[in-house]
């Protein structure tokens, strides 16, 4: 893909971003070398060869496996200064992060050392660049609701860095009302709230139901299905819900970039959003993700561009202070 001048010039806002998808096959190799774990791959064209899945449970394999070399508070430093690097590049002036703490604490890695690897990263790259990152923490749908509630309440020590919280990882058999009880609690704590409704997924209609009408989310992840139930797409209108698609994420894990559906979401004034998902693992950040959807059916002009970017900044939890200076 080509980036064009106007999409590298346009500042822009990310909003649905794994920090662990962005490890990228350099880096996985240095930390493993630096923790002394032998990674079962020859070198990086070996494990980019192994980047070779066509649904999510495929994908959440290889995502997971990546993650072990992630062990010091260092290591979750390098991982997120190497993306707000990267971020800078692309002039990405404020990014939402999610992280996925469970997929730590359960293989010995505690909170502490992951937020605060995390946070003095940000924190770095804010003062040294202008970027701003905050963080959104992701439950882990195929854990029990027990699991992510005990997380929720680790986390509220460092209120001042998460903004919200989502949820995430494989959604069969693990619909929005099973962690009904933990996202009442986040609310009443005060977090924002977003849940991942993937791309063609069983039941993705009543799923994504489910988070507008029992959860109450502030807005969806992915959730382009929408489009097949009218009644949906009218509530995510009525509410002002945003949409974070992911086209390049979608083209490796179902059929396609769903071009057509995000021009059809725009067309209906819907708030969508393109962003990037496990950029490591779907070659290609926000740039990338824009630059794909020039061509028909997506048709994105230079307007749109700028309409994703209000749209982005609209439906983000960014400060005042931020969105102020923003476009
Ligand atoms: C994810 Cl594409 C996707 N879907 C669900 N969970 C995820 N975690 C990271 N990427
Ligand atoms: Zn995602």
């Amino acid at each position: 893909t080509t980036i064009d001048a106007f999409i590298a010039g346009l500042p822009k806002c990310e909003l649905h971003l794994h920090i662990e998808g962005t490890l990228e096959p350099g880096l996985k190799f240095a930390l493993a070398e630096r923790n002394g774990i032998e990674l079962p791959y020859a070198d990086e064209a070996a494990l980019r060869a192994a980047y070779d899945f066509d649904d999510l449970p495929g994908f959440l394999a290889v995502y997971y496996e990546g993650m072990s070399v992630l062990r010091t508070e260092q290591d979750f430093y390098d991982l997120a200064a190497a993306y707000a690097a990267k971020a800078h590049s692309q002039n990405v002036r404020y990014a939402e992060i999610f992280f996925d703490p469970q997929a730590h604490t359960a293989r010995g890695v505690s909170f502490d050392t992951m937020i605060r690897g995390l946070t003095r990263a940000l924190d770095d790259a804010g003062r040294a660049t202008g970027f701003t990152g905050r963080l959104v923490m992701c439950f882990l749908r195929d854990f029990q609701a027990e699991f992510a509630m005990a997380t929720l309440v680790q986390s509220l020590p460092y209120k001042d860095w998460i903004v919200g919280v989502g949820l995430d990882s494989d959604e069969a058999g693990n619909p929005p009302v099973k962690f009904r009880e933990v996202f009442a609690r986040a609310r009443a704590e005060g977090y924002r709230m977003t849940m991942h409704c993937d791309v063609d997924q069983k039941n993705s209609t009543e799923h994504i139901r489910q988070v507008i009408e029992e959860i109450g989310v502030d807005r969806i992840d992915h959730g382009v299905n929408a489009l097949e139930d009218p009644a949906l797409i009218a509530a995510i209108r009525e509410k002002g819900l945003g949409l974070t698609v992911c086209p390049i994420s979608n083209a490796h894990v179902t059929d396609g970039l769903k071009a057509a559906e995000i021009r059809a979401l725009l067309d209906q004034g819907v708030k969508v959003t393109v962003n990037s998902d496990d950029p490591a693992y779907f070659p290609g950040y926000v740039a990338e993700n824009l630059a794909a959807l020039r061509p028909a059916p997506a048709s994105l002009t230079d307007a749109d561009l700028v309409r994703l970017q209000r749209n982005a900044i609209d439906i983000s939890w960014a400060a005042p202070a931020v969105r102020d200076r923003f476009l």
